[in-house]
């Protein structure tokens, strides 16, 4: 099937509908609980999968992705903690630049690594800028990329970071307070960045309830994904997907 993610999130923006995206660590979900996950997740609507964790210590990328082709249409992102994260079976690949941090190998130079595969590979290439925001807690993405995460209250350093991605031509900005972080992403925060951008937002990162993922689609996410509430109690999924939807206008018609 011809997709084209970036125009359709781009769409779904422009037109104020919310997308909920489930994050699946094939690391860390457990093969009994895949099947489970795959259920909901066609029951509940879910926009996308995003496939990928810090450290992918087990085989089970591609795994992983031939299960979800397997029970589902739900297309398939991949989130690469690094450049050995990579496969032809997903359908997309968030080509992320840490824009929050100025670790020049993660701003460009993995990049260059990477170009060559991805210019054969049949993936659809999504420019993202990636921004770490202070969760309260160390998280292993700020560790391993020995990076410093913009500081939860400072509403106006995300913007210019934002901004600057939009300028530079990327085509989605990835505010992400960590997995697992202790505080999600303030919605103040997603508030002045929301206003200030054409391109969608994407907003992850210890959002546990569905009241918060409302909240903070409502502030102005685009996108909101979610990993490891889902991990815990799949059943999220349902009530989950349904909070981010009800924002959408087309819900509003039903
Ligand atoms: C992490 O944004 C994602 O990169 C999702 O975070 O696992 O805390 O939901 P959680």
């Amino acid at each position: 099937m011809e997709r084209n993610l970036h125009k359709s999130l781009q769409q779904a923006k422009d037109n104020g509908e919310k997308r909920f995206v489930v994050l699946i660590d094939p690391d860390k979900v457990k093969l009994g609980q895949m099947d489970s996950i795959l259920d909901l997740a066609v029951k509940a609507s879910v926009d996308y999968f995003f496939i990928g964790g810090s450290l992918i210590v087990n085989n089970m990328l591609d795994h992983c992705l031939l299960r979800i082709k397997e029970a589902c249409n739900i297309p398939m992102i991949l989130f690469p903690g690094n450049s050995f994260q990579l496969s032809y079976k997903a359908d997309a690949i968030l080509f992320l630049s840490l824009i929050s941090g100025r670790n020049a190998d993660l701003l460009i130079g993995n990049h260059v690594l990477a170009a060559p595969y991805l210019k054969m590979s049949p993936l659809e290439v999504m420019p993202t800028g990636y921004m770490l925001i202070d969760g309260g807690v160390a998280t292993t993405v700020s560790y391993i990329s020995n990076t410093q995460p913009i500081p939860a209250t400072k509403d106006d350093v995300a913007l210019c970071t934002a901004l600057a991605g939009e300028m530079l031509g990327l085509k989605f900005i990835y505010m992400d307070a960590g997995s697992g972080a202790k505080n999600p992403v303030d919605t103040s925060m997603i508030d002045t960045v929301s206003s200030g951008l054409k391109i969608p937002l994407i907003v992850g990162g210890g959002i546990r309830t569905p009241e918060q993922a409302l909240e903070k689609a409502k502030a102005g996410a685009d996108v909101i994904v979610v990993g490891n509430a889902i991990e815990k109690d799949p059943n999220l999924i349902i009530e989950m997907a349904e909070a981010v939807h009800s924002l959408n206008p087309s819900e509003a018609i039903k």
